[in-house]
C-alpha cells in the first residue's frame, strides 16, 4: 500500500516506516507538529552532509484539504441563480453589440471563466467604501468588464439602455467603457488594468502605499484590503511578476492576487507542454507569498479520499496544460479512456461513476465552496501575501465552440443553438421566441436574488466597483513666501534647474500645511540629482524601520531608513516608481487623501521607458509631478545614447491631460509648480505634469515683469535686444539651450550686424494645444469671432524670422510653425545621442550660439535680407564645418 512508490527505493519497508510515523504525527498531533518535526529533521540533515533539493511545488490538488474546509456562510443556491443570471447578461451585452455594429468587439468567455471567483469575492469579501474603513482596492481583469457590468445591472446602478451602449461612449453619460477606464467612467473605475501587468505591479505598489499612508498617520488604512484578477497569460508580462519580491519584502498581507488559470490566454494554451499552475506556485513561493491553489471542484473530494495509494496525484502531476484544455470538452467516454485509464487503479477510482458524472467532474475555480475556502485562507495569511491560482475553463458554459477552444478568446456572438443551449444550462425563463435577440434578464428589484446580492453588499460596506469622485480635504497651497526667493533668482554664483528644484522640494516637505503631503520618489538616483539631503531631512520610507547602523551615522544627514519615512527610494525600478507616483497621484480618490507626489527620474527612463505607466496615470486621473530630469541630448553630455533624452517631450504630447515643461530657470520652475499644486490641489483639476531638469550651471536672472502668464502658457519675453541693428531676428530659447541662444544673441550682434529679441518658450506642448483649439473653434464657429492663438497674439506685429533652438529633436518646435507669423528655422537634437563634451555635442547637434547664429542668418537668408554668399561667408568665419555628418543619419 506505498503511495508514491519510487522506482530508486530500496528498501519499502524502511521508507513505510518513516512515512507512518509522519501519517500517525499528523493524525495525533496535528499539521504544524508535523511540519515542525519535518523541518528539525532537514535542518539535520543539511548539518550531515545531506542536502536536500526541497521542491517549491506542491502535488497538483487542491492547497486546502476537505478537511480544513470551512462552511460556505451563504446560500449557495440563490448565489448560484444570481451568477448564473449575470453570466448570461455579460454574455449578452457583448453579442448584442457585435450583432448590431460588427466589429465592435468584447469579450465572452473569459468572465464565464471566472464569474465564481468574481461572484465569491462581492458576496463575501470585498469591501465597499460606504462601510467600517476605506474600502477595499480591486483590480478587475480588464476583459472581464462585461461581469462586472451585468453585476451593477442587477443592483439597479445600469439601466438596460446603458447595457445596450456597451462600447459605444461617444454620447457621453450612456456608454459602458471596454476595459475600466476611471477616465471614461469616473464614479465607477478605479483602476485601468487591461494593459496587462499594470494591474498586478500597479495593485503591489497599491498594498504598499497603503502601509506608507497607516505608517505615516495620513490615512486608517488597516482595513483596507488590495485584490487584483491577473488572467494566466497576462502572468507572461514581466511587470506581473517583476516587482512580488517587494510584496513580500514589505510583508504585504493585505494584498491577494486572484490567477484566473484557465489555462488559455489569446491564441491557444499558455504552457501546453507545462502546467500554468505549478510554474506560478513556484515563482510566488519563492518570491515569499503564500499561494491557495483551488484546482479541483467538489465531486473530486471523494476521489482524493480513495486515493490511498497516490496514484490520481501522480497522474494529475504528470498531465501537461494542453492536454487538460482537451480534454475539457472531451465526453466523459474520452475523458475515463485518455485520463483514467493511463493506470488500472484510476479506472476502477472511477468505476462507479457513469461517463457523464466522469464527464462533470469540475475545475475547482467554478465551485463556490473552493473557492470560498481558497479566498478565506488567502485572507487569513499573516506577513505575507497571498495568492489563489484557480484553475478554471476559458468559456466555461457556453457550449463546445467556446469551452477550451483556441480561438474562444474572440469570438464576439452566440449561434442560436449555443443560446439554446445556454439558457438551459443556467435554467433561465426566457421564451423560445425571444432566444434571438438575446434580451438582458432582470429579475426584479425584489426578487430573492436582487434583495440577496443587495444585501451582502450593504453588509460589506456597498456597491462595487465604485470610485470617489469628491476631495473632501481641502489644501491651502503655499504662496510668495515659499517661491519668492525663486523669482527673484540668484544675485551671484550659478545653479542648474535640477539643483533650483530640489531646493524647492526641501521647502515644499517643510511647509507647514502641506509639507507632510509631498511623497518624493526617486529610483535610486537621488545623489545624481543632489537630492541625499532628503534621506536626512524627512527619511526614506522603510516598513520595518531601519534594522542596522548605517555607515554614515555619524553625518549630519546620514541614509536614515524609518517606519515613517517620507521619501520612497524604490531601487532601481521606473515601473515601481510609476506604480507608486499613480498610488500617491490618485490617492485623493481611492484613500481620499490628496498627496503631492513628485517622481523624478533620469528622463529617458520615464516616457520611453514606462510609456505605457504614464498613460494609465493620465486615464487614472493621476494629479502630481513627474521631473525629466538630466534631461536634454546634450546637457546630459558624456552618457551616450541610452541617457541623453532629447524626445521626452515629444512622447509626452501624446497623453492628453499631461501639462510639459521644460524649464530654464529658476522663476519659471517655481511658476510652474506653483500654478501646478494650485490648479491640482486647489482647482482639483484632472492634469499631471512633466517638467524637464538639467544638471548646467548658470545664473540664475530674476522674472522679467509681467512674464508670468507667459511663462505658464509657453511663451514670454527674457530679453529685448540692446538696440535695433541692420537685421532683426527673433531667438526662442528653451532649457539649457538658453544659454546658447544668449550667446547667440551678442555674436549676431558682434559680428554680423543683426540684433535679436529673446524669447523664453518653456512650453511648445502648451501652445501647439492651445493653437489646434483655436483652428478647431475657428472650423465649427465660422462665423463667430475667430480665436488667435496665444503665440500668434504674443507675435503679432513682432518682425521675423522667427529661430528656435532646444535640446529636444526640430519636431518638438516644429508643432508650433503654423501659428507663427513669418519665417521659422526649428533647431534641435535630432539623431542618436553620443557621449563627448557639452560644447562638442552642441556643435555636432547644431544647437550651439554658431549654429543658432547661422539658423539666423539663414532666416535672413531665406527672407531675402541676405544672399547666399553671405550665408557661406558668415559660416566660414563661424567657423562650422559644412562637411560634417548630419547628425540624424548617425
Ligand atoms: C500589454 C498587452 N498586450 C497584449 C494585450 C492583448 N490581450 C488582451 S487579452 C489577451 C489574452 C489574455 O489572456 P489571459 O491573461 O490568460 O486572460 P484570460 O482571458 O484567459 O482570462 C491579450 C494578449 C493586452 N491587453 N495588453
Ligand atoms: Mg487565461
Amino acid at each position: 500500500m506505498d503511495s508514491y512508490r519510487h522506482e530508486s527505493d530500496k528498501d519499502p519497508v524502511e521508507t513505510r516506516e518513516w512515512l507512518d510515523s509522519l501519517k500517525s504525527v499528523v493524525e495525533h498531533e496535528g499539521l504544524e507538529r508535523a511540519r515542525f518535526l519535518l523541518e528539525r529533521t532537514i535542518e539535520d540533515g543539511r548539518r550531515q552532509g545531506v542536502a536536500p533539493v526541497l521542491p517549491l511545488n506542491t502535488d497538483y490538488v487542491n492547497t486546502v484539504r476537505v478537511e480544513d474546509q470551512p462552511e460556505f456562510p451563504g446560500d449557495e443556491a440563490l448565489e448560484r441563480r444570481i451568477r448564473r443570471i449575470i453570466r448570461w447578461n455579460a454574455a449578452a451585452m457583448v453579442h448584442r453589440a457585435n450583432k448590431k455594429y460588427d466589429g465592435l468587439g468584447g469579450h465572452i468567455s473569459t468572465y464565464a471563466s471566472s464569474a465564481t471567483l468574481y461572484e465569491i469575492g462581492f458576496n463575501h469579501f470585498f469591501r465597499g467604501k460606504d462601510g467600517d474603513g476605506l474600502g477595499d482596492q480591486v483590480y478587475y481583469q480588464g476583459h472581464a468588464s462585461p461581469g462586472m457590468y451585468s453585476r451593477s445591472f442587477l443592483e439597479g446602478r445600469f439601466t438596460e439602455d446603458h447595457m445596450n451602449h456597451f462600447r459605444r461612449e461617444t454620447e457621453r453619460g450612456r456608454g459602458l467603457s471596454s476595459y475600466p477606464h476611471p477616465r471614461l467612467m469616473p464614479n465607477y473605475w478605479e483602476f485601468p488594468t487591461v494593459s496587462m501587468g499594470l494591474g498586478p505591479i500597479g495593485a503591489i505598489y497599491q498594498a504598499r502605499f497603503n502601509r506608507y499612508m497607516e505608517n505615516r498617520g495620513l490615512a486608517d488604512t488597516s482595513k483596507s484590503h488590495v485584490w487584483c484578477f491577473v488572467g494566466d497569460g497576462e502572468t507572461d508580462e514581466p511587470e506581473t511578476l517583476g516587482a512580488l519580491r517587494i510584496a513580500a519584502g514589505e510583508k504585504l498581507d493585505n494584498l491577494t492576487f486572484i490567477v484566473n488559470c484557465n489555462l488559455q490566454r489569446l491564441d491557444g494554451p499558455v504552457r501546453g507542454n507545462g502546467k500554468i499552475i505549478q510554474d506560478l506556485e513556484a515563482v510566488f513561493r519563492g518570491s515569499g507569498w503564500d499561494v491557495t491553489k483551488v484546482i479541483w471542484g467538489d465531486n473530486w473530494d471523494e476521489l482524493f479520499a480513495r486515493d490511498h495509494e497516490g496514484v490520481l496525484r501522480q497522474h494529475l502531476n504528470a498531465v501537461v496544460d494542453g492536454e487538460w484544455q482537451r480534454l475539457t470538452t472531451a465526453s466523459g467516454e474520452t475523458v475515463r479512456k485518455a485520463f483514467f485509464a493511463r493506470d488500472p487503479r484510476m479506472l476502477e477510482l472511477v468505476s462507479h461513476l457513469s461517463d457523464d458524472q466522469v464527464g462533470a467532474l469540475r475545475r475547482g475555480g467554478h465551485s463556490s465552496r473552493k473557492v470560498y475556502a481558497g479566498y478565506k485562507r488567502a485572507l487569513e495569511s499573516k506577513g505575507r501575501p497571498s495568492v489563489i491560482l484557480a484553475h478554471t475553463v476559458k468559456g466555461w458554459r457556453l457550449g463546445e465552440a467556446f469551452e477550451g477552444s483556441n480561438v474562444t478568446h474572440s469570438k464576439k456572438k452566440m449561434q442560436s443553438a449555443e443560446l439554446k443551449a445556454f439558457r438551459d444550462v443556467l435554467e433561465l425563463p426566457i421564451a423560445d421566441d425571444r432566444l434571438e435577440e438575446f434580451p438582458f434578464f432582470h429579475p426584479g428589484a425584489d426578487s430573492p436574488e436582487v434583495q440577496y446580492l443587495t444585501e451582502r453588499r450593504r453588509a460589506l460596506g456597498g456597491a462595487l466597483p465604485k470610485r470617489r469622485t469628491t476631495v473632501d480635504v481641502k489644501l491651502e497651497t503655499p504662496k510668495a513666501d515659499l517661491f519668492g526667493e525663486f523669482y527673484q533668482g540668484m544675485a551671484k554664483g550659478e545653479a542648474s534647474t535640477t539643483m533650483v528644484f530640489s531646493r524647492m522640494l526641501a521647502k515644499l516637505l517643510r511647509d507647514k500645511k502641506i509639507g507632510k503631503r509631498v511623497v518624493p520618489i526617486v529610483p535610486d538616483e537621488a545623489r545624481t540629482f543632489g537630492m541625499d539631503a532628503l534621506f536626512g531631512q524627512v527619511g526614506i520610507y522603510a516598513a520595518h524601520g531601519q534594522l542596522y547602523e548605517p555607515i554614515d551615522k555619524g553625518k549630519l544627514l546620514y541614509y536614515r531608513e524609518s517606519k515613517d519615512g517620507q521619501v520612497l527610494e524604490e531601487g532601481i525600478t521606473e515601473a515601481g516608481s510609476m506604480a507608486s507616483f499613480i498610488s500617491a497621484a490618485t490617492a485623493y480618490s481611492v484613500l481620499g487623501q490628496p498627496m503631492i507626489p513628485f517622481y523624478i527620474f533620469y528622463s529617458m527612463f520615464g516616457f520611453q521607458r514606462t510609456g505605457d505607466q504614464l498613460w494609465a496615470a493620465g486615464d487614472s486621473m493621476a494629479r502630481g509631478f513627474v521631473l525629466g530630469a538630466t534631461a536634454g541630448r546634450t546637457t546630459l553630455n558624456g552618457e551616450g545614447l541610452q541617457h541623453e533624452d532629447g524626445h521626452s517631450h515629444m512622447a509626452a504630447m501624446s497623453v492628453p491631460n499631461v501639462v510639459a515643461y521644460d524649464v530654464a530657470f529658476a522663476f519659471e520652475l517655481a511658476a510652474v509648480i506653483e500654478d501646478g499644486l494650485e490648479r491640482m490641489y486647489e482647482k482639483n483639476e484632472n492634469i499631471y505634469y512633466y517638467i524637464t531638469l538639467q544638471n548646467e550651471d548658470y545664473p540664475m536672472p530674476p522674472m522679467p515683469e509681467g512674464a508670468r502668464d507667459g511663462v505658464l502658457r509657453g511663451i514670454y519675453k527674457f530679453k529685448n535686444a540692446e538696440k535695433r541693428l541692420k537685421h532683426h531676428v527673433q531667438l526662442f530659447g528653451s532649457g539649457s539651450i538658453m544659454q546658447q541662444v544668449l550667446k547667440a544673441q551678442a555674436l549676431l550682434a558682434e559680428k554680423f550686424d543683426v540684433s535679436a529679441d529673446i524669447w523664453g518658450v518653456t512650453s511648445y506642448q502648451q501652445l501647439r494645444n492651445d493653437g489646434m483649439s483655436c483652428e478647431r473653434f475657428n472650423r465649427l464657429n465660422p462665423e463667430a469671432t475667430p480665436q488667435v492663438p496665444y503665440i500668434t497674439q504674443v507675435l503679432s506685429g513682432v518682425e521675423g524670422p522667427f529661430i528656435a533652438a532646444s535640446d529636444y529633436i526640430k519636431a518638438t518646435a516644429d508643432v508650433v510653425a503654423r501659428f507663427i507669423p513669418g519665417r521659422f528655422v526649428p533647431l534641435g537634437t535630432d539623431g542618436y545621442g553620443m557621449s563627448d563634451t557639452r560644447e562638442a555635442l552642441r556643435r555636432h547637434f547644431e544647437v550651439d550660439a554658431e549654429s543658432i547664429a547661422i539658423g539666423a542668418l539663414d532666416g535672413l537668408r531665406q527672407d531675402g535680407k541676405l544672399s547666399g554668399k553671405d550665408l557661406a561667408a558668415a559660416i566660414q568665419q563661424l567657423a562650422v564645418d559644412t562637411g560634417k555628418v548630419e547628425p540624424m543619419t548617425v
